[in-house]
């Protein structure tokens, strides 16, 4: 069942935005903290968590995921830095392909690996292009991913990649700054790659303020992620919760 995609492609179709909360295991402290976030992130009515990232020092991926499901509503998308990354009892997965960058591993290889065991579970497989655009500068997942970011002031470049990725199949696009990116995805570049494609626009990487979280939707992005800013300061997300149901009230859907 392609729950989490249709609802995704069904909230675009009413211009409905959402916010999905990253979570880095490697950050969380302890229980209470995550059990804290919980409480909040159901108070400010996100609609996602996203787990993972491209660097996972701690083994607590399995943990985490199991009390994000056991203690609240929101659905658990797994986001991947590589098939090290994978656990069955989240509900579905980025299945991401890195196509701003040019190393097979993360276009092709990795999923090789990963999609025996992603036929067998459960969870549901989100074919998904992954952009990196450049946020000033190097961030981990430039690194460890050993790619480079399309500069930012190339926003033809996003929207023929972007283009490329639709035409393959790929059912949602993600730009991606990088957790705790100095500067988020330019207006212009988010502008330029919502008008390529039609499928929707996941955006996220150094918004940290409400402001940006505003730009960001205005410019065409479908879903915000936000990760690096709650982690030092907790009122940020019912600050981007505020302007995404302003938004979404404004359209007169619920
Ligand atoms: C990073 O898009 C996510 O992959 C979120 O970025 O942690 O900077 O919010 P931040």
């Amino acid at each position: 069942m392609a729950q989490i995609l249709e609802e995704l492609y069904s909230r675009k179709a009413m211009g409905k935005k959402s916010i999905a909360v990253l979570i880095d295991p490697d950050k969380v402290s302890d229980q209470a903290s995550l059990a804290r976030l919980l409480h909040l992130c159901v108070e400010s009515k996100v609609d996602y968590f996203f787990v993972g990232g491209s660097l996972i020092t701690t083994n607590t991926l399995s943990q985490v995921i199991h009390f994000l499901k056991t203690n609240g509503p929101i659905p658990v998308v797994l986001f991947p830095g590589s098939n090290m990354h994978l656990d069955a009892s989240a509900d579905a997965i980025l299945f991401l392909s890195l196509i701003s960058g040019r190393n097979p591993e993360l276009l092709i290889g990795q999923h090789v690996l990963a999609a025996p065991i992603l036929r067998k579970s459960q969870l549901e497989v989100l074919p998904t292009g992954y952009m990196l655009v450049d946020s000033g500068r190097q961030t981990t997942v430039s690194y460890i991913s050993n790619t480079t970011p399309i500069p930012s002031d190339k926003p033809e470049i996003g929207a023929c990649t972007a283009m490329a990725g639709e035409m393959l199949g790929l059912k949602l696009m993600y730009l991606d700054a990088g957790s705790g990116a100095m500067n988020p995805i330019p207006v212009k570049f988010i502008h330029q790659v919502r008008r390529s494609v039609s499928c929707p626009l996941i955006v996220g990487g150094g918004i940290n303020s409400p402001e940006k979280a505003k730009a960001a939707i205005e410019a065409g992005a479908d879903v915000l992620v936000v990760g690096n800013g709650i982690e030092k300061n907790l009122s940020l997300l019912a600050e981007v919760s505020d302007v995404l149901q302003s938004f979404n009230s404004s359209l007169n859907v619920h």
